[in-house]
């Protein structure tokens, strides 16, 4: 057999890239992004939980959310060029012998491999590798009679060239409309409200709440609707865990293993409590930070129950999405596990069907898509605390100054609005400096929600004159003064004083 062109093997290896994409896009558009069914997102869930502790800090650190697109990308490239390699293995083994049909065969054969293994999601593959094949067979048939083992000349004309962009565009075509279809099987969270008499009452407490809120153009208020609530997982596919299935368990060092399911949960009497989150991963005066009603029960009655006996006095928390955390069991005594949001069932991204609050612990401890609560004996590191974090334990003080809670009127005066939060410890007092720190004065703050780890809202105005240099500081309730020293959030969540400069 004759060498072959290096026309014809860049010809070969572009077609196995194409069918890649194919078979990648046809495996979204069934599947959407979803965690189970479509072919990236295992990868993806790989890479993420291979990546070594300081480069995802370095990540959170530099890129914030952004930081997903990078192992999106690394995962879709992962994903395309496996695909790909699996097409090139099939047209070179097809060239020795087989030609065309052969050529056919092996790349389906390879390429639903490809796509089902990691998914075990029949259909998705299917049309993954269907779309793949077109790809491949349309080259067999038209562009590349070559592929029959006895001839290997290419043809380097402009006929050539036109047929083979022809595929390439027709290909980039096919990806753009399965990305437009996966991208409509995404839900955007469908909102389910509560039952009707516990929805009255959270719409109640909302609405209580929302009157104690200091307005300033878009910034949110005292409850952060469910839709604007920020996100943080460890995985770029939410789990998708059906209310009927989903059972939670209490194991490990108890007298008896005990279980409820859905309909357990739902049927105790439901309590709302206002909880406010911040993730310790967050800037100092970043976005991270936001307060709901939660609609749930108190959890310490469910665990004795099951008569808990550990040696450490430790509870390690599963979830559906593989996460973990360990902290004492002494917090379940306050703890909350929640099925409601705002007057909403639980949406997916935010746990549904069930989470754990747990008061006085940074974020990461209120575990989503709980499932499983084990009672250990020797202390272990969660999550991210084998990624070297400190998010167990309770939050640093912070009192935030974003863009939008400042307001500059025509006359000169500066309204300044935000929130401000400490945990268990509350918020006592928020003091404002116009001139970088050299005089303060005490901002008026919200009245209190009545609940206990709950942000506040301050609000203050001055008459502005020119450049100003604006700082911002709250007391706790224990009457500590927010530290000044500036810490980046890596490994203690961030520290310091939030400043800005206007001009007035
Ligand atoms: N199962 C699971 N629970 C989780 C996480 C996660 O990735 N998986 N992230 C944690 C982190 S770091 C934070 S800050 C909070 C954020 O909750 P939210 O996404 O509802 O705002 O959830 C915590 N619970
Ligand atoms: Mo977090």
């Amino acid at each position: 057999m004759a060498d072959r062109t290096t026309a014809g093997r860049l010809t070969d290896a572009l077609v196995s890239v194409l069918a890649g994409v194919a078979a990648t896009a046809g495996s979204f558009a069934l599947a959407g992004w979803s965690r189970d069914a479509f072919v990236v997102a295992p990868i993806d869930a790989r890479i993420v939980s291979a990546t070594p502790g300081p480069v995802v800090a370095f990540a959170i650190e530099e890129f914030g959310t952004a930081g997903h697109v990078l192992h999106i990308t690394l995962a879709l490239a992962v994903v395309v060029g496996g695909l790909g390699l699996a097409t090139a293995a099939a047209l070179a083994v097809s060239r020795r012998a087989g030609g065309p049909p052969l050529a056919l065969a092996l790349s389906g054969l390879f390429i639903f491999a490809g796509l089902y293994l990691p998914t075990g999601a029949l259909q998705p593959a299917i049309l993954g590798t269907v779309s793949a094949m077109v790809v491949v067979g349309v080259y067999a048939a038209a562009l590349d009679p070559r592929l029959r083992a006895d001839t290997d000349e290419y043809m380097p004309d402009d006929a050539a060239r036109r047929q083979t962009l022809g595929l390439a565009l027709g290909t980039v075509a096919y990806a753009g409309v399965g990305a437009a279809l996966g991208s409509r099987q995404e839900s955007v969270d469908p909102t389910e409200p509560l039952d009707a008499a516990q929805r009255r009452v959270a719409e109640d407490r909302i609405a209580d709440a929302d009157a104690l809120s200091f307005e300033s153009g878009n910034l949110g208020g005292m409850v952060t609707p469910n839709a604007d609530f920020y996100e943080t997982d460890i995985a770029t596919f939410d789990p998708d865990v059906e209310p009927s299935a989903w059972e939670l368990q209490v194991t490990g060092s108890v007298e008896e293993t005990v279980s409820m399911d859905y309909y357990d949960l739902t049927g105790m009497a439901p309590e709302h409590r206002f909880v406010t989150l911040r993730c310790v991963g967050e800037d100092l005066n970043g976005h991270k930070l936001d307060n709901a009603l939660w609609t749930g029960v108190p959890i310490a009655e469910f665990l004795d129950r099951a008569g808990p006996s550990p040696d450490c006095g430790c509870v390690k928390v599963y979830a559906a999405d593989d996460y973990y955390q360990v902290f004492p069991l002494e917090v379940m005594e306050t703890a909350f596990l929640a099925y409601g949001m705002n007057g909403q069932r639980l949406p997916a991204s935010h746990g549904k069907p069930a989470r754990l609050l747990v008061p006085g612990h940074w974020g990461e401890i209120n575990v989503k898509w709980v499932t499983e609560i084990e009672l250990i004996d020797e202390q272990q590191q969660g999550y991210w605390e084998e990624r070297g974090w400190h998010g167990t334990g309770p939050v640093n003080t912070v009192a935030k100054l974003y863009d939008e809670g400042i307001s500059v009127h025509d006359d000169g005066r500066v309204e300044l609005v935000g929130h401000a939060y400490a945990g268990l410890r509350g918020i006592d007092r928020v003091e404002v400096s116009t001139d970088g720190g050299d005089s303060w004065t005490d901002a008026e703050l919200s009245e209190p929600l009545p609940d206990e780890d709950v942000w506040r809202m301050y609000r203050y105005e001055f008459q502005g004159d020119g450049e100003h240099e604006l700082v911002v500081r709250a007391t706790d309730g224990t009457g500590a003064l927010q530290p000044e020293e500036q810490a980046s959030p890596y490994p203690n969540g961030a520290s310091g004083w939030v400043s800005k400069t206007i001009d007035v």
